[in-house]
């Protein structure tokens, strides 16, 4: 008999608490992930580092809190680094009570961009599923990564496609994409706002070019974002003239949103193969189109001429004549696409059958739906 109700343990990004913005998109997809398999009433605890909060609780959640040192950010290390853990480490610290808890749960669900966790899925007969956040940024990660999956093809799933390509996969990859609450994005129908970008400001999101974008066009760029490379940002600053950016800081959903929602472009530059693109997402939910580079997951959410424009990567001139054609895209079109495809409650439904085709995989040897 297979359950319909799941109890589930949720592991999250070691690099960070919950809230302190340093474990960039995943922050999020895991805050509305927990929401939407509430809603479709599952069991979860969440193990997460200490100082995490969510902005809810509910009697079918627990949150076990982790002490210890933050795992360093695959980000700030080169594709050749060795996997490295701290003293008084967090990530081992998380699967370890991951490890005890295990035998009361139907399934973990891991977050961790990191070895530790694939390495177990391998050696343990616990069903670990791996929800993979990033591009192959490491080539350690991209072995163990590509080693698991060939090993259990159902344990594995990518928020897009193209983030997909960037690993060894004997099987079609497995695309759950993201998911955010509509009821935290409100439409704005405004479409003579300034133009928009938002990501953490480091060199892999590309903010140099919107800022250029916006400084041919005599315009200021709002940009919201935790401030990760103070070098970056101060180098942008001093290559333009003053005025341009306008920081608006890394904030709280309900103030970014209601930001975010006056513009009436957000442009998206990506410098590397981006996994997803939530600012993406949470754009449409506000009814703004968005101008992407054809790279990684924002090719894949962006209907060329529909919710947005798709332009060439690093391509300039073409994001310039795209934001001069933004008012040919229907603000309501972007607000449609993201209820379709990207609020919560249907990516936990993608969730849901990704984790239970997995449990029913290993329950009896092949795919029953
Ligand atoms: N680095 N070691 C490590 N572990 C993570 O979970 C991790 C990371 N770098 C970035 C990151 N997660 C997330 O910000 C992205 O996956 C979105």
């Amino acid at each position: 008999m297979l359950k319909t109700k799941l109890k589930l343990i949720l592991v999250s990004t070691p690099i960070g608490f919950l809230g302190s913005g340093k474990g960039g998109g995943v922050e999020l997809t895991i805050i509305s992930l927990i929401k939407g398999l509430l809603f479709l009433g599952h069991e979860i605890i969440l193990i997460a580092p200490e100082g995490t909060k969510l902005p809810f609780d509910n009697e079918h959640l627990e949150i076990r809190l982790v002490e210890g040192i933050d795992q360093p950010s695959w980000q700030h290390q080169s594709k050749e680094s060795p996997v490295s853990i701290p003293c008084n480490s967090v990530l081992p610290k998380s699967w370890e009570i991951a490890m005890e808890l295990a035998d009361r749960y139907d399934a973990i669900i891991n977050f961790a961009y990191d070895w530790l966790p694939l390495w177990l899925t391998k050696i343990v007969d616990i069903k670990i599923f791996h929800l993979i956040s990033m591009g192959a940024e490491s080539l350690v990660m991209k072995e163990i990564i590509s080693e698991v999956s060939q090993l259990m093809p159902f344990q594995i799933a990518f928020h897009s496609r193209r983030q997909s390509q960037d690993y060894l996969l004997n099987t079609d990859p497995i695309i759950v994409g993201n998911g955010f609450d509509n009821e935290d994005y409100f439409f704005n129908k405004n479409e003579n706002g300034p133009l928009g970008w938002a990501g953490r400001i480091a060199p892999e999101k590309g903010l140099e070019d919107a800022v250029k974008v916006a400084s041919y066009l005599g315009e200021k760029l709002l940009v919201w974002g935790l401030l990760e490379n103070k070098e970056y940002a101060s180098k942008i600053e001093k290559d333009f003239r003053q005025g341009i950016i306008e920081w608006k800081g890394f904030l709280p959903t309900d103030e970014f949103q209601k930001q975010l929602g006056r513009c009436r472009a957000f442009l998206n530059t990506p410098k590397w193969n981006e996994a997803y693109g939530n600012v993406i997402a949470e754009a449409m939910a506000c009814g703004v189109p968005v101008i992407a580079y054809d790279l990684g997951g924002p090719g894949e959410l962006i209907e060329d001429g529909i919710n947005g424009f798709l332009v060439q990567p690093n391509d300039i001139e073409g994001m310039i004549k795209a934001i001069k054609s933004v008012s040919k895209i229907k603000r309501h079109n972007c607000r449609a696409w993201f209820e379709k495809k990207a609020s919560n409650k249907v990516f936990a439904k993608r969730v849901e059958s990704w984790i239970k085709k997995g449990l029913n995989k290993n329950l009896s040897g092949n795919l029953q739906d």
